[in-house]
């Protein structure tokens, strides 16, 4: 058992591999925010009120992850100890004030799994909760990549159908096309569990 214990936790705590993912995690009281070093995308979330009606795990912060690739997290906190916990990912580690505690894995499954602060960390400890959605690599947050091309969609018809008001209704005709595309396409990458950056 010990020796079980002791080659787990050398694996989970071994970062010398290279990631593909890096994400700060910023622990505070209550709450969580992400973000993602490579894509530069940062998310910060507000308290959220445990009402026990059902939609609360809609509010909760999500932290959105590549199925198959490496991640590393680097763990802070803005305020006191609190301890980050996906308990899928066979980790669980303290979140200290003014260091950086780093653990990696790489999520194996598609999903959503359940995270929480694991530290008793005030009042609101217990609102400390966030979902993990572990999602198809498709690409990293590039210019092209699946998860930028909806703005650039919508503008690109906008503009066609703005230009089609002078030009003709044809065009017009055209820009609503692509307009009804781009909004079917998002829906479509919404419903595969795709990340909209
Ligand atoms: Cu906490």
């Amino acid at each position: 058992m010990f020796f079980l214990t002791a080659r787990d936790e050398a694996a989970l705590t071994d970062i010398s591999a290279k990631p593909d993912v890096t994400v700060n995690v910023v622990a505070k009281q209550w709450n969580w925010d992400f973000n993602y070093i490579e894509s530069g995308a940062y998310e910060s979330s507000t308290m959220v009120a445990m009402t026990g009606k059902p939609g609360v795990a809609a509010t909760l912060p999500a932290l959105y992850l590549p199925v198959n690739k490496r991640v590393e997290f680097v763990l802070t906190s803005r305020d006191v100890i609190h301890s980050f916990w996906v308990p899928q990912f066979l980790e669980k580690l303290d979140v200290v004030p003014g260091k950086a505690n780093r653990f990696q894995v790489a999520p194996t499954e598609l999903g959503t799994f359940q995270g929480k602060c694991a530290e008793q960390c005030g009042a609101y400890h217990s609102a400390m909760l966030f979902q993990a959605l572990i999602s198809a690599a498709e690409g990293e947050c590039g210019f092209f990549s699946p998860h930028s091309w909806w703005p650039l969609a919508v503008a690109a018809s906008a503009a066609i159908l703005f230009l089609g008001l002078a030009v003709g209704w044809w065009l017009v005709i055209i820009g609503m096309f692509l307009a009804a595309l781009a909004v079917i396409g998002r829906i479509y990458e919404y419903f595969r569990g795709m990340r909209a950056v």
